[in-house]
């Protein structure tokens, strides 16, 4: 990837260049020391194991507000009062960042990349202006966009849902609003297009038609695929899903509930799944389960890599830090093939109280290193240890005989209650849990 881009005027990140990679032996904070772009693992770089995608709504409009106070990070590209400047150096500043880190990717929502204006013209307007110099910028760095999506939560219109907004009008707003996402994403060249159901669900069920909101949803979501499919984009549609907040009961609530959603409503060829660790866990999952269900279904698309707080119970979004998280993560990831036009985003903000411009930098890099040394390890348990053979083994029952023949289907229950009685009260067989936790362990270096 080229450095030499055009950055607008001012440099927002003084001091910092192209993040090097050092090796692990360095005390550079602003350098890899385990992502090597070029390193190949498994038979690939790593860039293309992980294809790393920057949010720009966390990375470059996240002040630090919460609902307890105020702003604690003053952006030094967002502090022009009129909003569509503050736009353009926004864009100049996530172009900087993104091509310092190295990344090969970016996402945003419409409303990150441009301010809404006083109508929906005024809105695609600004929209097209700011992807037409997005546009220049991924010609002149070689950034990509991972994906697209459109922001149908933040407006107080959308307070009872977009797509399934009792509301007929704010369903036509919503719709507005995805279709100039979805050819901003198009013009942009974006590899998937996101919908994460904001406030697709419901606050009490009372008044609530949960079947006709659901309906709504699905006949929604065809006509998005049919527009984009007329308009030839290849791409992958994806689902994100999470299980509760800012709704208490989100329609989208894990990966199983959205599968059933997509067969129920015939989207299951062109939409797939982009799984975030923080909503898994927020589900009562594991992100490397939630992971495993999307890839045996032939749904897994796309990551949103962060973390939670195990000690809480909200969506916190932080920078993925968690080492033996990471490496299960990878274990499943490579056996299921890794990444097609899928990324991981870092969908992940800093703490309020990380307030330096080179922290931003800081949180990816650890981030990036973490997964990095996560493959490498998850590379070194499925190649040297017995790990995958003791997996298998436990189902060796199946492999031959009768227990294959059940498996092809051709035992019926009678034949199957006569073999219990043939085969007499099987040994117990131990799953050996400890001995898997400590095989993992024994690699984590
Ligand atoms: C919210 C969340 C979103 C989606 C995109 O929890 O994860 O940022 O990733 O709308
Ligand atoms: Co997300």
């Amino acid at each position: 990837m080229s450095v030499h881009v055009t950055i607008g005027d001012r440099e927002y990140f003084r001091g910092i260049s192209r993040i090097p990679f050092e090796g692990p032996d360095s005390d550079n904070v602003l350098a890899f020391k385990y992502y090597d772009e070029h390193r190949v693992v498994a038979g690939t770089p790593m860039k293309d194991h992980f294809r790393f995608a920057v949010a720009y709504w966390h990375s470059f409009c996240g002040t630090g507000v919460d609902p307890f106070g105020s702003p604690t990070r003053r952006l030094p590209w967002s502090t022009h009062d009129d909003p569509m400047t503050a736009a353009r150096e926004r864009l100049d500043a996530a172009f900087e960042f993104i091509t310092k880190l190295g990344v090969p990717f970016y996402c945003f929502h419409d409303r990150d990349l441009a301010p809404e204006g006083r109508d929906v013209e005024e809105s695609e307007d600004n929209l097209r202006e700011m992807v037409e110099r997005a546009g220049r910028k991924q010609a002149a760095s070689g950034v990509r966009l991972l994906w697209g999506t459109a922001n149908l939560f933040s407006h107080p219109r959308y307070m009872n849902g977009a797509a399934t907004n009792p509301d007929f009008r704010v369903v036509a707003h919503a719709a507005a609003q995805v279709k100039a996402a979805l050819d901003a994403t198009i013009e942009l060249g974006g590899e998937n297009y996101v919908f994460w159901g904001g406030r697709e669900g419901y606050l009490s069920l009372l008044n609530t038609d949960m079947k006709r909101e659901l309906d709504h949803l699905g006949t929604f979501l065809g006509k998005v695929r049919d527009y984009g499919r007329e308009r030839s984009f290849e791409g992958t549609f994806l689902i994100e899903p999470k299980p509760m907040e800012p709704s208490k009961h989100q329609y989208d609530y894990d990966v199983s509930t959205v599968i059933a959603f997509l067969q129920r409503y015939d989207l299951d060829r062109d939409f797939k799944l982009n799984i975030e660790n923080n909503h898994a866990t927020l589900a009562g999952h594991s992100f490397a389960h939630e992971i495993r269900v999307a890839a045996d279904a032939n749904l897994f698309g796309s990551l949103d890599v962060n973390q939670g707080d195990p000690h809480n119970g909200w969506d916190t979004d932080e920078f993925l830090h968690n080492l033996y998280d990471a490496v299960e993560i990878m274990l499943v990831l490579l056996s299921v093939g890794g990444l097609t036009t899928g990324g991981m985003n870092f969908d992940a903000k800093l703490r309020r109280n990380s307030t330096d411009l080179e922290d931003l930098f800081i949180g990816h890099i650890v981030s990036m290193d973490t997964l990095a040394r996560a493959l490498m390890i998850a590379d070194r348990i499925l190649r040297d240890s017995s790990y995958a053979d003791l997996k298998r083994q436990r189902y060796g029952s199946f492999d031959d005989g009768r227990g294959a023949a059940f498996e092809r289907g051709e035992i019926g229950l009678e034949e199957l209650a006569e073999l219990a009685a043939e085969l007499g009260e099987p040994e117990p067989i131990s799953a050996k849990q400890e001995l898997f936790e400590g095989l993992i362990n024994r690699h984590l270096r």
